[in-house]
């Protein structure tokens, strides 16, 4: 049983797991109404059966039993583990974010979503996904705290001023879904919101051909990188190379100065341009001015994932494509299966 879109109350389910958060939640639901149903029987029960029957009557004493004490103190004691364990379950297939993704970049603002696809293309409060494959959308904000909400996909995820937040999903039926900010964001907070489209992906992949004037975020971070932010006059490698080693840094460990080891991902990559002195990497100079207020969140977004292409990673579609050089743009490619 995959489909609840039967319940008048619950919203299509049109994602892998959206039926695995309604069966937990009609778990919660049974679970509750069985002991509720319990509780009031006993009260009417004892109600009668404890009635008044003479004035100032003394009842007779009652003494433990320990047979019982175990037995309603192990029953709820397995029922809590099995909502834990079914919670524990459902979270981590929601937030373990599975390696074969296409990544969709979303910046928030009040009050809309603007989003960045690998290919270039940019919608604002829309996003079209191909059905059947497994989407993360890196998300952060411009402003203040929202929240990405698709009830459709049962699935929703803070969208926090000055981090990355990801949120995957794999949408299964073609179709028009709500969208919503989810967070309390303001005067328009309740109109900060648009449509899912998940489309077939020959669909898509036309969906994306109609736009491919528009640079992609790797092309688009490597023009910033060489030409408008001159980050390429210590970090092209080379001779005159000052700045640390970018290439082949992304998902490593990066020695700091002091000792301490950090992983380089996305967040990290996004300190070190906001905030350069505060992790300098061991072995270089901390001479590399901070870009805070002068890059907005979404030329953020394309400086890390012109980083991340240096190291292979394009992350940006489900073919690998290689780091952009030349100005063309690897199609997307039908390469992901439907399902498993
Ligand atoms: C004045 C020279 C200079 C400029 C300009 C410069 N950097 Fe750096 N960068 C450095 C140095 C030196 C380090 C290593 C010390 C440190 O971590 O601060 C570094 C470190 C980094 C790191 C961390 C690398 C690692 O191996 O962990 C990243 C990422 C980075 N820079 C990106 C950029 C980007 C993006 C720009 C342009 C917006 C830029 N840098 C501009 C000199 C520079
Ligand atoms: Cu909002």
């Amino acid at each position: 049983m995959q489909d609840t879109s039967w319940v008048p109350l619950f919203p299509e389910g049109a994602s892998s797991f959206a039926w695995e958060v309604d069966a937990l939640y009609f778990y919660l639901i049974a679970v509750s109404a069985f002991f509720a149903i319990i509780v009031v029987a006993a009260v009417f029960y004892f109600f009668i059966k404890y009635r008044e029957r003479e004035k100032f009557a003394t009842p007779p004493e009652i003494h433990g039993s320990i047979p019982l004490e175990l037995f309603w103190s192990f029953v709820p004691f397995v029922i809590s583990m099995t909502i834990f364990l079914g919670g524990a379950i459902v979270y981590y297939n929601q937030y373990k974010i599975p390696e074969d993704t296409m990544e969709i970049f979303v910046v928030g603002k009040q009050w809309m979503w603007k989003v960045q696809h690998g290919t270039g293309q940019r919608e604002i409060n829309e996003l079209h996904v191909p059905v059947g494959r497994k989407v993360k959308l890196t998300m952060t904000t411009e402003d203040v705290l929202h929240d990405f909400y698709i009830p459709a996909f049962r699935t929703k995820a803070d969208v926090v001023p000055g981090r990355y937040t990801s949120l995957w999903f794999e949408a299964t039926k073609p179709g028009k879904y709500r969208l919503f900010c989810a967070e309390y964001c303001g005067l328009n907070h309740s109109g900060m919101g648009g449509w899912v489209y998940v489309m077939e992906q020959r669909d898509f992949d036309n969906w994306l051909a109609g736009n491919l004037s528009n640079q992609t975020p790797v092309q688009q971070g490597q023009d910033l990188f060489t030409n408008k932010l001159g980050c390429a006059s210590c970090h092209a490698g080379g001779q005159n190379q000052r700045g640390a080693i970018l290439e082949g840094i992304f998902g490593k460990e990066v020695k700091l100065v002091g000792g301490q080891t950090v992983i380089a991902d996305e967040e990290y990559i996004r300190n070190s341009i906001l905030n350069p002195a505060g992790q300098v990497v061991e072995g270089y100079q901390p001479i590399m001015p901070t870009f805070k207020g002068q890059v907005t969140e979404e030329q953020l977004v394309a400086l890390v994932a012109y980083i991340k292409s240096l190291s292979g990673q394009s992350g940006t579609t489900a073919a690998p494509m290689t780091p952009a050089t030349d100005g063309t743009t690897a199609a997307p490619a039908n390469t992901a299966g439907a399902g498993k």
